[in-house]
């Protein structure tokens, strides 16, 4: 990451007061951290007569939407929406990742003489931005939204506070991963004491899904394999396959979540075939292994432990094996590596 970029919450927080016209975006297939973020910090700068909006590449996905009010959230439409973009003063994205997945965005932000800024917590490698407010230590770019509030003196109410808390929710796996920290139950407390209900959220997010989704979820996991000595579990799908079974591509990725409940299990590698050369790798690590020096090699990014990539033109299945290979070397038992040490002569 280019580190001459880097700035802290002051600097970002100076970047929204000296900007009018601001538009706000997060990547493809929008997560609850990364709408959450552009919908609390919206609200708020709407409140003091800011003109900010949202436009994101994809639509709120349905149990999202929940979260969102009319108006609040445009989806960008080829021909339509580009005067947008080329007329905003800045563009912020959010928890973005990689350029890349602006998706259709891309192009028509790269070419706006807009400032750019983003607010992120991945590790990515990133030219497209004048101004980087990133923290990899963060557990979500909802707890750097919560300082940017902060220091712009926001006051958190349940507008604001509601989206904050799916987006913690999200990117703690409910509190579970290793980027829980006391900082995020003393926020996920806050959130509480603006009226957020936990229950609610839960039902919203995990209780709604339509009965093709569950069942897809049970093929695909059924579809799990178990390679080198039971400690890569790894799942090849096609987004045909989705689509024959009533799904989509977030669906693949769900599954992702089950690779590391495998006992004895230390990576999972999800391949998912989107077009005859272009596929999407999403790599899980339970803690040993650095995955996302992997995915960095093939021009991705995210965290050690959960990193992604997309690699285009080539065979997915040429891809596949040698990701797998990669995989492999890093789940080697210790004697593989004495091996190649020099002998005493
Ligand atoms: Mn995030």
């Amino acid at each position: 990451m280019s580190t001459d970029r880097l700035v802290g919450v002051d600097q970002f927080v100076g970047f929204l007061k000296s900007h009018e016209k601001i538009l706000f975006t997060t990547h493809m297939t929008p997560d609850g951290d990364g709408l959450g973020s552009e919908l609390a910090l919206m609200r708020h700068l709407r409140s003091t007569g800011k003109d900010v909006r949202i436009l994101n590449c994809s639509g709120v996905p349905a149990d999202l939407r929940f979260l969102t009010r009319t108006g609040e959230v445009t989806t960008f439409q080829k021909g339509k929406h580009e005067e947008l973009i080329a007329e905003a003063d800045a563009i912020v994205a959010f928890d973005l990742g990689g350029a890349g997945r602006l998706g259709r965005m891309e192009g028509p932000v790269r070419s706006s003489g807009a400032a750019k800024a983003l607010l992120d917590h991945h590790i990515f490698d990133n030219d497209l931005f004048d101004l980087l407010y990133v923290d990899t230590h963060a557990s979500s770019s909802a707890e750097l939204t919560h300082r940017v509030l902060l220091a712009l003196g926001a006051r958190l109410t349940l507008d604001l506070a509601e989206p904050l808390y799916v987006g913690l929710v999200q990117d703690t796996g409910s509190f579970n991963y290793n980027s829980t920290s006391p900082l995020t139950h003393r926020l996920a407390a806050e959130y509480m004491e603006a009226g957020v209900n936990p229950y609610r959220i839960w039902k919203k997010l995990h209780c709604q899904k339509p009965f093709d989704r569950v069942r897809l979820m049970g093929l695909n996991i059924s579809r799990i394999q178990l390679t080198h000595g039971a400690k890569i579990a790894s799942l090849q799908v096609s987004l045909d396959f989705l689509k024959e079974h009533g799904g989509e591509v977030r669906d693949a990725f769900e599954v992702v979540n089950h690779f590391l409940s495998i006992r004895g299990v230390e990576i999972g590698c999800l391949a998912l075939q989107i077009g005859s050369e272009r596929t999407k790798f999403s790599l899980r690590s339970a803690g040993r292994h650095d995955v996302h020096a992997i995915a960095r090699e093939y021009g991705g990014g995210g965290h050690r432990f959960a990193a992604g990539f997309t690699v285009d033109g080539r065979a997915s299945s040429e891809v596949y094996e040698e990701v797998m290979e990669r995989l492999g070397r890093l789940v080697a038992p210790d004697e593989d590596v004495e091996e190649t040490q020099p002998t005493r002569s």
